[in-house]
C-alpha cells in the first residue's frame, strides 16, 4: 500500500486550490438549485469494482508488453487493486476471473479482508482451454454438440459459485466465446437451444442469494456467428431462466455507433438490467479506458441509470473490464473509476422536472440542452473531494507517482517475459 505520509503531502499541496474550486461550483449549481454537499455524498458511495485481469500484465488478446513489478498472481493483483481503492475511495470490490485467479477461497478473502476489499461478481471462463483441462473448447462450451463437454463447462460454472461463496461475491457473469465460423457450421436454434439447457442447469444451483449475469458480445472470437451476439439474445436468456437472472452490458461489446443508452432503458424498463462492463472503444471489443473515447455516451448511460434510480428491484453491479498496452494499469484504473464517478455525478446534475416539461411539449432544443448543461458541468471538484473526504488522493495518478510504488513492486516481483499470448 502507498503510506499514509505521500498522500497527505500530494493532499496538503492541493487543498486549497481544490477548496476554492469547490466553493465556486458550489455557487453555480447552487444556483441552479443544486446542493453540491448532497451531490458529493452520493458520488462518494459510487463504487466501482476492478477486474482482477485489468491489473494483469499489460496485454491484449494478441501480444502482451510487459511493464516492470507485473502481479505475480492474484495476491499480487489484489494489492495493485488495493491501491487504486486506497488513493481513488471509488473501487471498494474486485471482480475475479476463473480459473486465472484461482486460489483458495480462506486465503482470497484473508487477503481482501487485509486490503478492506470486497468481491463483486465472479466470471467463469469456458472460451479457453485450461492445460489441465480433459474436454476441449475448441468447438464451443456451454452450447458445444458434445453433452460431456458441456457438462465441463457447467461444473467450471459451479465451480466458481462456490468459490464466490467463500469469498462473499453474490454474482455469476458468464461470457461464452461460443459461435461458428462459417454458414451452415452449427445449427443456429439447436446451438442456442443447447446453450440455454446448460445455462438453466447452472441457474437451478444459484444461491437463493445470487444473480446470474450472462454478457452478449456481437462476435469475437466466432465471426460468423455467435451464440449471446446481442442484448435481444441475452434478454431472452434471462427471461428462460428466472427472476435472479439478469443481462450484463459490456459497452464494447456493440457495433460501432449503436445506441446503448437505450439498451440499457429497454433493460431496465423490464427489470433485466444486471450489471455493467464498463469501457470505451472505437471499433469493437477495444477495451480502453473508461470515457476515453466517447464521454458523452458514458453520460448519456449514466442519465438512463440515474432516471430509474430507486426503482424496485433496479440494482446493477458496475465493474470495469478493460486491459491494454500502453499505460501502467494501475494508472488506467484509477482514471477509469474516475470517470465512472464523472458520468455519475454529470448525471445527477440533469434537471430532470426541466427535462420531462421540455419532453412532453415536444421541445427537442430545450431537451438537448438540458442534458447538455449538465454533461458540460465541470465536476471535478465533486470528485476531488469526494475522495478526500474519505482519505483518498485529491490527484490519484500524481500521487501515485510520487509514491514510486511501480519501482518499489518491480524490486519484488520478477520481470515477465512478453513472448506468447494475450488475454481475450
Ligand atoms: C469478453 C470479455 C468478458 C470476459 C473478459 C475477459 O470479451 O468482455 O467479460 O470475461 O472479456
Ligand atoms: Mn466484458
Ligand atoms: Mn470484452
Amino acid at each position: 500500500m502507498i503510506e499514509q505520509t505521500v498522500i497527505d503531502a500530494g493532499n496538503e499541496d492541493r487543498v486549497a486550490a481544490l477548496r476554492a474550486d469547490y466553493d465556486a461550483l458550489g455557487a453555480h449549481l447552487d444556483r441552479r438549485g443544486i446542493s453540491i454537499d448532497a451531490i458529493r455524498d452520493k458520488v462518494a458511495t459510487y463504487g466501482v469494482a476492478v477486474p482482477s485481469w485489468g491489473v494483469g500484465t499489460g496485454g491484449t488478446r494478441f501480444a502482451r508488453f510487459p511493464g516492470t513489478g507485473e502481479p505475480r498472481g492474484i495476491f499480487d493483483k489484489l494489492d495493485d487493486c488495493g491501491v487504486i481503492q486506497q488513493l481513488t475511495r471509488a473501487t471498494p470490490t474486485v471482480s475475479l476471473h476463473i480459473p486465472w485467479d484461482k486460489a483458495p477461497a480462506a486465503d482470497l478473502k484473508a487477503k481482501a479482508d487485509e486490503l478492506g476489499l470486497g468481491f463483486d461478481a465472479m466470471n467463469s471462463n469456458t472460451f479457453q482451454d485450461q492445460p489441465d483441462q480433459p474436454l476441449s473448447y475448441r468447438y464451443g462450451s456451454l452450447s458445444h454438440t458434445d453433452k460431456a463437454t458441456r457438462q465441463q463447462a457447467i461444473e467450471h460454472n459451479l465451480e466458481c459459485i462456490e468459490i464466490g461463496q467463500g469469498i462473499g461475491s453474490k454474482a455469476l457473469t458468464i461470457w461464452i466465446g461460443d459461435g461458428s465460423n462459417f454458414p451452415g457450421q452449427t445449427d443456429l436454434t439447436a446451438q442456442f437451444e443447447r446453450y440455454l439447457d446448460s445455462a438453466k442447469a447452472i441457474y437451478a444451483q444459484l444461491p437463493d442469494d445470487w444473480r446470474l449475469f450472462t454478457e452478449h458480445k456481437m462476435y469475437e472470437p466466432a465471426f460468423y456467428s455467435t451464440v449471446v451476439q446481442d442484448w435481444g439474445t441475452n434478454y431472452l436468456i434471462a427471461k428462460e431462466l428466472g427472476d435472479r437472472a439478469h443481462c450484463l452490458v459490456d459497452l464494447g461489446h456493440h457495433a460501432p455507433n449503436t445506441n446503448i443508452e437505450m439498451i440499457v432503458a429497454r433493460l431496465i424498463q423490464f427489470g433485466k438490467l444486471g450489471g455493467f462492463h464498463f469501457n470505451d472503444s472505437k471499433y469493437g471489443d477495444d477495451d480502453l479506458d473508461t470515457g476515453s473515447i466517447d464521454p458523452f455516451r458514458l453520460f448519456l448511460v449514466f442519465n438512463e441509470l440515474v432516471a430509474a434510480e430507486g426503482k424496485p428491484g433496479f440494482d446493477p453491479a458496475h465493474m470495469l473490464d478493460q486491459s491494454h498496452n500502453v499505460t501502467d494499469p494501475i494508472e488506467s484504473l484509477m482514471s477509469s473509476a474516475n470517470e465512472v464517478r464523472r458520468a455519475y455525478a454529470q448525471a445527477l446534475l440533469v434537471d430532470r422536472t426541466a427535462l420531462a416539461g421540455f419532453q412532453q411539449d415536444n421541445d427537442a432544443m430545450m431537451a438537448a440542452g438540458t442534458l447538455k448543461q449538465a454533461f458540460r458541468t465541470d465536476v471535478e471538484p465533486i470528485l476531488a473531494m469526494a475522495r478526500l473526504d474519505n482519505g483518498g488522493a485529491i490527484d490519484p495518478i500524481a500521487t501515485y507517482r510520487a509514491a514510486g510504488y511501480r519501482a518499489k513492486v518491480s524490486a519484488e516481483r520478477p520481470a515477465v517475459s512478453g513472448a506468447g499470448g494475450g488475454i481475450v
